[in-house]
């Protein structure tokens, strides 16, 4: 049997956790005077916690001291921690442990490449940590995505050359990450969005065993 390396970004992916972000995030900025829509959130998905302040920032022509812009950071990931301190299993996105059981059977290593600082708390709250042959997150990378680093990780900390991975992911940022890499990307949303990936489907539901299979054969 082939060995590919497969690699799940989380929010968006495992969790629904973006609408959290989202939710968090538009609060912070109606304090500041600022809306954005809920297409300007595509490009807040995959991004670190300091670039989405920027881009936010940025939307409203807004320039504040450092002093806030911490303050700020740090307000938002306290309340989008209240939200995940409330997550259970029920959050897990269709089909995403059918997927991961079947790739445990057909013996194929599996990391997870997040942009997020809080990835292991939710993987925890999910009680999916133990899926995992490796977690390469927020904490372990200097350069955000779009910058292959985080995945580049993932794949080496699975012992997988780059080729030979293929990488889940929900953002625009994540998915030009992952073809930096020089990895398979299946985008997980709307075509319309993702259409830089390999693949795209909408959820897991449409990928099949059979088509993982065909992965990890070709
Ligand atoms: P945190 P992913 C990303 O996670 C989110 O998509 C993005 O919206 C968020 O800003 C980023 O994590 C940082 O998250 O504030 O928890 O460190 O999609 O790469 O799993
Ligand atoms: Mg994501």
């Amino acid at each position: 049997m082939n060995k590919k390396g497969f690699i799940f970004d989380l929010d968006g992916v495992i969790v629904d956790t973006a609408k959290y972000h989202f939710l968090a995030w538009q609060r912070l900025a109606k304090g500041l005077d600022i809306n954005f829509t809920e297409e300007e959130n595509e490009q807040l998905k995959g991004v670190s916690r300091v670039r989405s302040l920027e881009k936010i920032l940025a939307w409203g022509n807004k320039t504040i001291s450092q002093e806030l812009f911490d303050e700020l950071m740090g307000k938002k990931n306290e309340e989008y921690l209240s939200f995940i301190a409330e997550m259970d299993t029920n959050e897990i996105l269709p089909d995403v442990p059918r997927v991961l059981k079947f790739l445990k059977e057909m013996d194929q290593p599996i990391s997870l490449g997040s942009a997020s600082k809080n990835a292991r708390t939710i993987l925890e709250r999910v009680n999916l940590k133990s899926s995992f042959n490796a977690i390469v997150d927020g904490n372990d990378v200097s350069k955000a995505k779009p910058d292959p680093e985080v995945f580049l990780i993932a794949a080496k900390e699975i012992d997988v050359k780059p080729e030979d991975c293929i990488v889940f992911e929900d953002s625009v940022a994540g998915v030009t990450a992952a073809n930096t890499a020089n990895m398979i990307s299946i985008g997980i949303g709307s075509k319309d969005v993702l259409g830089h990936a390999n693949y795209v489907f909408k959820d897991f539901t449409e990928i099949s065993n059979d088509l993982i299979k065909s992965l990890i054969e070709n």
